[in-house]
């Protein structure tokens, strides 16, 4: 199935151009919806408007449509990676604007005058731009609370943006840091882990999706003893099995990827 066509359990309901149908919250609504032809895949104004069911805390349902605006700019296997597992788990669509390294089309006068640190990735949703992986999937998880990648609880949410906090401070300034470095935050991050399934327990999270692509990128770079890793080693390896991430890794590796030391395996491998 297409990420194009994928019709998600919690009940995205699309709708094309100007018809917008806003459905009841009623059973067929939960299972049902229209779904964008195959051959409309890709066009720009093929999914125009989105509309959504969204469950507020006070257990009210409503419904939510815009025009979608929602644009990330990223380069293949770099940071940019986890705002795109998102997006594929949200599951509304957006458009990507991929950036060559290669070319330093980061430093290019047009990004810099919307992300002026030359980094990506960028997020853009109307008026609002960006940056930074944490303060991006708060806000996707926020925005589309649906998706269910933030549990709802103050106490778990704060757990969550302070794995993303030890990701961004210590497991990535590691990796810039070299091997031994690198090894060693991943060691902390295994400690953390603590075994369990996804940093946050049994659900899959925004903390999970920080942490693979740090551990994904950093295990396809430099040789790591995966032994002594056996909790990142299994998280990665759930990680993969996801649709949002299998989404995320063939549009990257079709883009091609042009990361310094990257080697990503492939289906021959
Ligand atoms: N702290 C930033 C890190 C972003 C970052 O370092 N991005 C790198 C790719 S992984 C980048 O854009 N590098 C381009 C450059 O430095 O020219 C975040 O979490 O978003």
């Amino acid at each position: 199935m297409s990420s194009c066509n994928v019709l998600s359990w919690f009940n995205i309901v699309w709708s094309f151009g100007v018809a917008r149908v806003c459905n009841a919250p009623d059973e067929e609504s939960v299972t049902g919806g229209m779904m964008i032809p195959e051959e409309r895949c890709g066009e720009p104004d093929a999914v125009d408007y989105w509309q959504a069911f969204v469950l507020s805390p006070d257990g009210k349902t409503g419904c939510r449509e815009g025009r979608i605006m929602l644009t990330l700019y990223l380069a293949p296997g770099s940071s940019s990676m986890a705002p795109h597992i998102a997006l594929h788990a949200i599951g509304a669509p957006f458009d990507i604007r991929p950036l060559s390294f290669a070319r330093q089309e980061q430093r290019e006068a047009a990004y810099l005058a919307i992300n002026p640190e030359g980094k990506v990735p960028t997020l853009v949703d109307g008026d609002l731009v960006l940056t930074e992986v944490a303060g991006i999937l708060f806000y996707l998880a926020k925005r589309f609370p649906e998706a269910g990648l933030l549990p709802d609880d103050v106490e778990a949410q704060a757990r969550a943006v302070s794995w993303m906090s030890f990701a961004a401070a210590t497991i990535h300034p590691g990796f810039m840091g070299g091997a031994e470095k690198a090894e060693a935050a991943l060691r902390q991050a295994e400690q953390r882990l603590n075994g369990r399934a996804f940093a946050m327990g049994e659900r899959m999270s925004i903390a999970d999706i920080h942490l693979f692509r740090l551990f994904w990128r950093i295990r396809n770079t430099i040789n790591l003893p995966l032994d002594a890793l056996p909790g990142l080693v299994a998280h990665h390896d759930r990680m993969m099995a996801l649709p949002c991430v299998r989404a995320t890794i063939a549009v990257e590796s079709e883009i091609g990827y042009e990361l310094r030391g990257l080697k990503v395996p492939t289906a021959s491998a």
